[in-house]
């Protein structure tokens, strides 16, 4: 057992899931091999793929009654794939850890979260706070996260280094909360769920990780910088009219 802090079978982990057949067959008996006593359930949200995830799911979940799967038809994007996930929690689920299906390089970092976890209502992983934890992390992506880091430091008095990252164990009670304040259908939806507890005046932690690129076996990457910009400051819109128009923000 990783922590003494922890019951069995209280944590949720929430995947979405786009055409990623060779990764999930590594990731889920990985997670389910180091942490399955934590483990209540994994619910994956598969969004309209088009190779074989549905089948390799459904597999896994034939052998393992914790993988859950959430097949979405219509509407692709993580936003809306992570908000029917968070739907589907289960009533007594006490942690969610949030994570993409190519964070196969963080699986020891999952150990440490759980570790420090009950000191705080979250814990997001940061690829900015050790040297060189950045494996090909591509330029342009760098620039933009870093500025919206600094921005939403300077505007919004938010010093985490990391926020965006879909690498998140949060309580469920706090997921619940910001749940109704989640409007993005895309990838934009990890800036939401990274800033708002923040404003919100929740404990958040963040621990190192490192972040590596996917190699040729791993698949494409969807997130298209161009795409899901306008996106980004739409939330940062909404940060800020949250941070100085609403009148509550208490976690
Ligand atoms: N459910 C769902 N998941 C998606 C979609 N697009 C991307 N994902 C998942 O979101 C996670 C991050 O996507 P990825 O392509 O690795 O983005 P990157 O890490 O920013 O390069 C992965 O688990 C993808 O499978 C989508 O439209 N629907
Ligand atoms: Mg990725």
């Amino acid at each position: 057992m990783v922590s003494k802090y922890l019951k069995y079978n209280n944590i949720s982990i929430l995947i979405p899931a786009r055409n990623e057949e060779p990764n999930i067959k590594i990731l889920l008996p990985l997670l389910l091999k180091r942490y399955s006593q934590h483990i209540r359930e994994i619910i994956l949200v598969n969004d309209c793929s088009t190779d074989g995830t549905q089948n390799v799911l459904k597999k896994l979940k034939e052998k393992n009654s914790q993988i859950r799967l959430v097949n979405r038809k219509a509407n692709p994007g993580v936003g809306n794939a992570l908000k029917e996930g968070i739907k589907n929690l289960h009533p007594r689920s006490q942690y969610v850890l949030f994570m993409d299906c190519d964070f196969l390089a963080n699986i020891d970092d999952v150990g440490i979260m759980i570790s420090k976890i009950d000191k705080f209502d979250g814990l997001v992983g940061s690829r900015f706070i050790r040297k060189n934890s950045l494996n090909s992390y591509p330029l342009l992506k760098r620039l933009v996260n870093r500025s919206y880091h600094y921005l939403t430091r300077l505007f919004l008095k938010i010093p985490n280094s990391d926020l965006t990252n879909n690498f998140k164990l949060y309580k469920t009670s706090l997921v619940r909360k910001i749940y109704p304040l989640l409007s993005s259908s895309d990838f934009a939806v990890n800036a939401e769920l990274g800033f708002y507890p923040v404003l919100m005046h929740a404990r958040i932690g963040e621990i190192p990780v490192s972040w590596q690129e996917r190699t040729k076996q791993m698949g494409l990457s969807k997130f298209k910088i161009l795409k899901v910009g306008p996106s980004y400051l739409k939330v940062f819109i909404k940060l800020l009219q949250f941070k100085y128009l609403s009148p509550k923000k208490t976690k």
